[in-house]
Parts: structure tokens; sequence; C-alpha cells
């Protein structure tokens, strides 16, 4: 082994891929090289999409879904992994399975529609979610309108959100970062964690008017990047929340859309 090259983390996203480029594994490899960690990628489904629509969704066999992970943790043994779009009990039964007794921060993004409003898990894949993948979570990062289907109340302002996130720890047994970008109660952007004894709030200038596709991919992939390279999870979320927010208000045009500007300013 040479010992004179810099090493460096390893991150492993489980999530869907977009053709456009925009969110999904596409975002979350460019968040990890962003950061400075080397991403791998397991794919749970191939989506047809640009920022405008999906056109179709094509899974990964189970099997298909094993020979990725057997072939990642074999070679690469990653520090911190994300899930992101899982799409169907099956794919996340074969994913808690796997991932149950492995020594290793997870974050789980309970992804469940697009922002351009296609569905990215199935109906009956939520109680398996539920019961399976979130009990093995370091972090759950559910944005309104995930907090709100989970826990199956409103969510109408900060205090509420604070509530929600307390909620959801109690009932599923991980930390929670519930996710206020879609409150519209102030001008912030305001993000909760509840560790299951403290809670820590992030907060920073809602920016308007620019993309928002792919913006919880970011998040989460950045966080995951953060754990990976050993932060606490309550400086990871900081520092997540730092780079997410310049890279949204640093978003490039791309045709008649926008995109996030993972790499900076050129
Ligand atoms: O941001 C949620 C998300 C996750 N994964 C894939 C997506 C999207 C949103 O479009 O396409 C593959």
């Amino acid at each position: 082994m040479d010992m004179d090259r810099i090493s460096l983390p390893i991150a492993l996203t489980i999530a869907g891929a977009d053709t456009g480029g925009g969110a999904g594994i596409q975002a979350d490899l460019k968040t990890f090289a962003s950061l400075g960690v080397h991403g791998c990628s397991v794919l749970t489904c191939m989506t047809a999409q640009n920022p405008a629509e999906v056109l179709a969704v094509m899974p990964s066999s189970v099997d298909f879904l094993h020979h990725q992970l057997q072939a990642v943790f074999r070679e690469l043994p990653p520090s911190a992994v994300k899930t992101g779009m899982l799409y169907s009990a099956d794919l996340i039964h074969t994913a808690a399975e796997f991932l149950k007794d492995k020594s290793l921060k997870l974050v789980v993004d309970p992804v469940m529609i697009s922002t351009s409003g296609a569905k990215l898990l199935q109906s009956d894949a939520v109680q398996v979610l539920c019961r399976e993948l979130f009990p093995l979570a370091s972090l759950l990062t559910p944005n309104l309108d995930e907090a709100v289907y989970l826990l199956d109340h409103p969510i109408r302002n900060r205090s509420e959100l604070s509530d929600a996130a307390r909620e959801l720890y109690q009932r599923f047994g991980c930390p929670v970062l519930a996710k206020g970008g879609h409150l519209r109660d102030s001008d912030q952007a305001v993000d909760i964690l509840w560790d299951g004894s403290r809670e820590s709030v992030f907060s920073k200038p809602f920016i308007n008017g620019v993309s928002t596709h792919g913006t919880g991919c970011t998040f989460s992939s950045a966080i995951t990047a953060f754990l990976s390279r050993g932060l606490s999870l309550e400086e990871s979320v900081g520092q997540a929340k730092e780079y997410v927010n310049r890279v949204i208000a640093d978003s490039v045009r791309i045709g008649r859309h926008y995109a996030l500007n993972w790499f900076g300013q050129h």
C-alpha cells in the first residue's frame, strides 16, 4: 500500500438515477465529490426524467440490488451510507437486511414524491420503510410533506416542526432532522434536529426563484459526506446546511432550467 497518498473516506448512496443529472444518484455523487469523499453508488431504480417530469421508472431486481451491495461492501466498505429513492417494499427489505448488522452511519432520506410531483415510493412500501429501515438510521431527514404524511397531522409553523421532530423520534427511535424549507411562516429556511436529548436549530435566509430539484438529495448526501469524514451529527448537519445554502444561492442556468452549483462558481 502506498502510504504517501492521501486517503479518502468512502460514502455510499443507495438511490435512484436521474437522467437529467439534477437529483438522485447524480446529485449525491456530485455532492460527495465536491466535499472530498469517494462516492460509491447502488441503484434502486433508473428514472427517465428531467427537471419538469418523470416519464418512467425502472426498478432494479432484488437480486441485482443485493449484488451491487455485495460488490461495494466486499472491497470498499463505506463509513457512511445514505438512502434516497427506494421505491418498493422488496428493495427496502433487501437493503435493510443487508445494512442491519453493519457498523456505519446511516442517513435515511424518506423520499416519497419528486419536486415535479412524481411518486418515488410505492404506497405499500411505506410500512416496510418505517418498520425495517428507520430503526437502523443515525438520522432521518423528512421534509415538511414527508413529516406530515408520516405523522398524519398538519405542521403549520416552527413550533409544530419542533414537536414533529420529537414525535418522529418517539415513534421510530432514530434522530430526526425535520426540514422546514417549505414552511411559509417565515423568510428563513429552518431545520430542526432532535437527537433524543438535544434540539439544534439550523436557519438560513430562504432563497427565492432558483432551483429546488435535487436539493433534498444534496442535503442528505452532504450530511453523509461529513459523517463519513468523522464529524459529529450536529456538526455534519450544520456544515451540510451551509453547503446546501451555497449551492442553491449559486444555482446555474441549464437550458430552460436551473441546476444546483455543486462545485462553486467558475
Ligand atoms: O429529491 C427526490 C428524488 C430522489 N431520487 C430521485 C429523484 C428525486 C427527485 O426528483 O429523481 C431519483
